[in-house]
C-alpha cells in the first residue's frame, strides 16, 4: 500500500498552516477572473458525515483546485447550519443544551470534513447559532419587517401535533410534517409570515435566466403555480329569485364554460357563508363546517375521495343567461385559493362532475364532446355548443371572447392567481434565532432596535414546547419583561424564534465578509464576489432553501445592499449515493450482515435462500449505511474522493461499491509506484523511439480530455483518461521529467494529498495548488486512424479504419475483414493484392 496514512495528515497539516486556501479580494484578479464555488452547508447532526456529503464536496473543491491552477481567484468556503429541531429534541431528551450539542457535532464534522482534504478558505468559517452570525439574520428580518413583508396574524396554519410547532406549507409532504412524519392538523394560532408572494412574479420570471436544472425550475414554477383567469361576479338572488344587492365573487380559469355553470360552491370558510344559509339550512351547514374544520387540505382535495357537501339554501342567478343555480358548501373548494369560491361546470370539470352525480345536480355540455357528458366529464378542447355568442369557437378564442364580454358588462375580468403562499415564518420552539420584535401595549409592535442587535436566546430550564401555541422562551420572564425602545413603558418581547430556514437564506452572503461587526457584507466583498457562480448540493431542497434564499435575497436587492438579483447563477444537484441490499423472492429485503456471499451469488444466511443484490436507499435498519470514516482509514480520502467521483457522472443516483473504492486505491498505488521511477530531463525528442511517441501522445490526449472534462464537471471521464495514462506510463522504466510534472499538476485537484506529495518528490518546496495548468500541444491531439478504401477491379466496394501510420500486413489483413472484401472475392480467385501505404488496397480478382 502507497503510504496514504503519512501522506494525508502531513498536507493537512501543511495546508492549515500555510492557509494556503485563504481568498483575498486581490483586485489585481479582474472580475472575469473571480470565482465563487459553494457547497450547501451540512446541518451538523449528531450522525456526522455520511458518504453523501463528500460527493457534492469533492466535485466543487475538484473544479476550484481547477480553477486556481488556472489563474482564477476562488472563494471556495465552509460552514454550518447550526439552528434545528434535532439538537432541541435531543436538549428536551437529556437537558443538554442545544449549543453544547450543536458545537460537539460541529467539531466532529470539522475534524471528518478536514480529513477530506477539501481546500477551503477556514478562516471564512460561519455557524449561523452563533450570535455574530444571527444578529444579521435578525438584521434582516428587520428590514423585511420595515418594507412590510412580514405581517402578523392569526390564521390556521399546518400544525405538527409531534413537534407541537407550526410548519410552513413547504414543509408539510402529502399531509404530513417533513421533519417527523407525524399527519399534520390545522390549528389558529398567532403568526408571523413573511410576503413572499409579493415576489412570485419575479421569483417566476427570473428563473428563465438561471442555468439551473430544469426539473428544479419546473418544481419552483409549479410551486409558485401562475394561474391565468377571471374572476366572475355572480349576483345572489333574494327568496322571490329576484337579484339582491349581495355579490358572490368566483375564480375560474375557463369563464369560456359559464353557460354550463349549473350550480355555485363556497368553501365552508367562505365569509358570506353565514348570509348565504337559508334558516332551514343552518343547522346542516353548521355541522358540515364543523366537520370540515378537521380536514387537512390534501383531504379535502384528494381526487379519489367522495365529494361532500350541503346546499345552502340560496340560489345565484348565472350572469350571461340569467338562470337560477343553486349555492353549494363543499370542502373541495379551498377558502385558500382564488376566491373561496367557484362556478361549478360539471359536463367540463371531474370534480364538479363527481359531486354533480352524486348530489343529483344538472349537467349541462358546452364544448362539443366526444363522450357523453352524463356518463363522465369531456375536459379536453372542442367547439362551443350551448354558448350563444360563443358557439363555433374552441377554447382559446372563446375564452378571449368571454372576457372582452364581462369586461364590456362589468360583470367579470382577468384574474391572476398563484398557488404560492405567505411564508408562515415563526416557530414556537427554542433553538432559533429570537425574532427582534416587542410588544407594547401603548406602541404596538415595535422592532428592536439595530444597536441592540444581536438579541440573543436566553438560557432556559426546560426546552419542552408548551403546545400551547407558546415557545419555551414564553415561560422567561425576565426575558419576555422589557422596555418598549419607543416610549420606555413595560412591553413584552416576541417569544417566537425563526425556522430552519433563516440562516441558510443568507448565509452565502456572510461568507464574503464573515468578520464585519458593523454590517452583514461589505458592499466591496459583495461587488467583489457575487453572484454565486457555482452552487452544488442535493435536490431536496428545490423549492424551500433554493425558494427562500432567492426570495430574501431579492428583498435584499430592492433594499440596495446586493448588487445581482440573483443569488445562484448556476445550480448543480448531485446524484444520490445509494447502497446494495438484498432481496428475497417475496421482494422483502435482507439486512447486509445476514447475507452470505459464495461465488458471486448471495444467500440468505438464516434459511440459504438465493437473494437478488438491488440497489436501495442506504439505511439502518438494512445495515447498509456506508461510514466514509472507515473508508478513508482503510483507503485513504484520495481514494474516496475520487472513488466518488468515478462511480459516474456528478448528477445520476449511483450504488457504493467498496470493490470500486478499492480498485481506485491500486490506482493509486500505481501512480504511487511510477513515481519511483526515475524522471528524464533532457529532451528525448532526438532519440525518440515509437513508443515514447505513443505515450507523448497518449499525454498530449490527457492533458487535452482532462482539462475539458474536468471544466465541464464530467469528473469520472477525466479519471478514466488519467488510467489510460498511467497504463502506459507504467510500460516505462523512465519517463520525461515535464510529463510526469504535467501529469501530477492534473492529478492534484483529484487526489491533492497524493498529488502534493509527488510534487515534492520531483523538488519542488512548496504547494503545487496554484502551479499553472499543463498545456497540451494540438498536433499530438491530431486524429491518428484514419479511413481507407478497398478497391476491387477498380471499383470502391469497402472501406476500413485504421492508423495512419499501418503497415501493409495490417492493411492488407484488415481489407479481407470487410463485408465487401468476401462477397466481391467470394467464389473469386484473388489475383493480386496491392496496397498502397497510408492510402488505398487495391485488389485483382479473376
Ligand atoms: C370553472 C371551470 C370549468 C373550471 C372547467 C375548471 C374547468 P388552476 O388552474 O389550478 O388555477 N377553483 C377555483 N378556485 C378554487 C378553490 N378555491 N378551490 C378549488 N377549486 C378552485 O384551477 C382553477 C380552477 O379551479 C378554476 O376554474 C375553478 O374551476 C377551480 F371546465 O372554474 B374552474
Ligand atoms: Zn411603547
Amino acid at each position: 500500500m502507497y503510504p496514504f496514512k503519512t501522506i494525508e495528515p502531513k498536507w493537512q497539516k501543511y495546508w492549515d498552516e500555510h492557509k494556503t486556501f485563504k481568498a483575498v479580494e486581490d483586485e489585481s484578479f479582474p472580475k472575469e477572473k473571480r470565482r465563487y464555488i459553494l457547497d450547501m452547508f451540512p446541518y451538523p447532526s449528531g450522525a456526522g458525515l455520511h458518504v453523501g456529503h463528500p460527493e457534492g464536496y469533492t466535485a466543487t473543491d475538484i473544479y476550484s483546485r481547477f480553477l486556481r491552477m488556472n489563474g482564477y481567484n476562488v472563494l471556495h468556503p465552509m460552514g454550518y447550519d447550526a439552528f434545528g429541531l434535532p439538537a432541541e429534541n435531543y436538549a428536551i431528551k437529556t437537558g443538554t443544551h442545544p449549543a453544547e450539542t450543536t458545537f460537539k457535532n460541529i467539531e466532529h464534522f470539522t475534524q471528518q470534513i478536514k480529513a477530506l482534504g477539501f481546500s477551503y478558505d477556514w478562516d471564512r468559517e460561519i455557524k449561523t447559532c452563533t450570535p455574530d452570525y444571527y444578529k444579521w439574520t435578525q438584521w434582516i428580518f428587520l428590514q423585511l419587517y420595515k418594507k412590510g413583508l412580514a405581517y402578523e396574524a392569526q390564521t390556521p396554519i399546518n400544525w405538527c401535533p409531534s413537534c407541537m410547532t407550526g410548519l410552513a406549507n413547504e414543509e408539510v409532504k402529502e399531509g404530513h410534517c417533513d421533519r417527523c412524519g407525524a399527519q399534520v392538523t390545522r390549528k389558529v394560532i398567532r403568526q408571523w409570515i413573511l410576503k413572499i408572494t409579493a415576489y412570485a412574479d419575479r421569483l417566476l420570471n427570473d428563473l428563465d435566466e438561471l442555468d439551473w436544472p430544469e426539473s428544479v425550475k419546473a418544481m419552483q414554477r409549479n410551486w409558485i403555480g401562475r394561474s391565468v383567469g377571471a374572476e366572475v361576479d355572480f349576483t345572489v338572488a333574494d327568496k322571490d329569485g329576484k337579484p339582491s344587492d349581495q355579490k358572490l365573487t368566483v375564480y375560474t380559469t375557463r369563464c369560456d364554460t359559464l353557460f354550463g355553470a349549473t350550480y355555485m360552491v363556497v368553501s365552508p370558510e367562505h365569509p358570506l357563508i353565514e348570509k348565504l344559509t337559508s334558516e332551514g339550512q343552518k343547522q346542516a351547514v353548521e355541522k358540515y363546517r364543523e366537520d370540515a374544520a378537521k380536514k387537512s387540505d390534501l383531504e379535502r382535495t384528494d381526487l379519489a375521495k367522495t365529494k361532500t357537501g350541503v346546499f345552502s339554501g340560496s340560489y345565484a342567478i348565472n350572469p350571461v343567461n340569467g338562470k337560477l343555480i343553486p349555492i353549494w358548501v363543499a370542502d373541495y373548494v379551498l377558502i385558500s385559493y382564488g376566491t373561496g369560491a367557484i362556478m361549478a361546470v360539471p359536463a367540463h370539470d371531474t370534480r364538479d362532475w363527481d359531486f354533480a352525480k352524486k348530489f343529483g345536480l344538472p349537467i349541462i355540455e358546452v364544448l362539443k364532446s366526444e363522450v357523453d357528458v352524463q356518463k363522465q366529464a369531456w375536459t379536453a378542447d372542442g367547439i362551443h355548443v350551448n354558448s350563444q355568442f360563443l358557439d363555433g369557437l374552441n377554447k382559446k378564442d372563446a375564452i378571449e371572447k368571454m372576457l372582452d364580454y364581462l369586461e364590456e358588462n362589468k360583470i367579470g375580468r382577468k384574474a391572476v392567481n398563484y398557488k404560492l403562499r405567505d411564508w408562515v415564518f415563526s416557530r414556537q420552539r427554542y433553538w432559533g434565532e429570537p425574532i427582534p420584535l416587542i410588544h407594547c401595549p401603548k406602541c404596538g409592535t415595535v422592532p428592536v432596535p439595530e444597536n441592540q442587535l444581536p438579541l440573543e436566546l436566553p438560557a432556559v430550564k426546560t426546552y419542552q414546547p408548551t403546545g400551547t401555541g407558546e415557545s419555551p422562551l414564553a415561560g422567561i420572564e425576565s426575558w419576555v419583561n422589557c422596555q418598549c425602545p419607543v416610549c420606555t413603558g413595560a412591553a413584552k418581547r416576541e417569544t417566537n424564534t425563526m425556522p430552519q430556514w433563516a440562516g441558510s437564506c443568507w448565509y452565502y452572503l456572510r461568507y464574503l465578509d464573515p468578520k464585519n461587526d458593523g454590517s452583514f457584507c461589505a458592499k466591496t466583498n459583495e461587488n467583489y464576489w457575487m453572484p454565486v457562480d457555482l452552487y452544488v448540493g442535493g435536490a431536496e431542497h428545490a423549492v424551500l432553501h433554493l425558494l427562500y434564499a432567492r426570495f430574501w435575497h431579492k428583498v435584499l436587492y430592492d433594499c440596495g445592499v446586493v448588487s445581482t438579483k440573483e443569488p445562484f447563477q448556476r445550480l448543480i444537484n448531485q446524484g444520490m449515493i445509494t447502497s446494495f441490499a438484498y432481496q428475497r423472492k417475496t421482494k422483502s429485503l435482507v439486512a447486509v450482515d445476514a447475507v452470505e456471499e459464495k461465488d458471486g451469488k448471495f444467500y440468505a444466511k438464516d434459511d440459504g435462500e438465493e437473494l437478488e443484490r438491488v440497489v436501495a436507499k442506504m439505511s439502518k435498519s438494512l445495515k447498509n449505511v456506508v461510514n466514509p470514516d472507515e473508508m478513508i482509514k482503510n483507503y485513504g480520502a484520495d481514494s474516496v474522493r475520487m472513488y466518488e467521483m468515478f462511480m459516474g457522472p456528478l448528477t445520476v443516483s449511483k450504488p457504493w461499491n467498496t470493490q470500486g473504492l478499492i480498485g481506485i486505491n491500486r490506482f493509486l498505488e500505481k501512480i504511487w509506484n511510477l513515481s519511483e521511477k526515475p524522471v528524464n530531463d533532457t529532451d528525448i525528442t532526438g532519440k525518440l523511439d515509437k513508443e515514447l511517441a505513443a505515450l507523448r501522445k497518449t499525454y498530449a490526449k490527457t492533458v487535452k480530455k482532462v482539462t475539458q472534462d474536468t471544466g465541464n464537471l464530467d469528473f469520472n471521464v477525466a479519471i478514466s483518461q488519467m488510467m489510460i495514462f498511467v497504463n502506459e506510463a507504467s510500460k516505462f522504466d523512465s519517463l520525461p521529467k515535464a510529463m510526469w510534472e504535467g501529469f501530477v499538476l492534473m492529478l492534484s485537484p483529484y487526489a491533492p494529498h497524493l498529488g502534493e506529495e509527488l510534487w515534492q518528490k520531483l523538488g519542488h518546496k512548496e504547494t503545487n495548488a496554484y502551479e499553472k495548468w499543463p498545456v497540451f500541444s494540438e498536433e499530438y491531439c491530431k486524429d491518428d486512424t484514419k479511413e481507407y478504401p478497398v478497391m476491387i477491379n477498380g471499383k470502391l466496394r469497402a472501406k476500413f479504419e485504421a492508423p495512419a501510420d499501418a503497415d501493409n500486413a495490417t492493411m492488407e489483413a484488415l481489407a479481407k475483414e470487410t463485408d465487401g472484401y468476401k462477397k466481391f472475392t467470394d467464389g473469386k480467385t484473388v489475383a493480386k493484392v496491392i496496397v498502397v501505404p497510408g492510402k488505398l488496397v487495391n485488389v485483382v480478382v479473376k
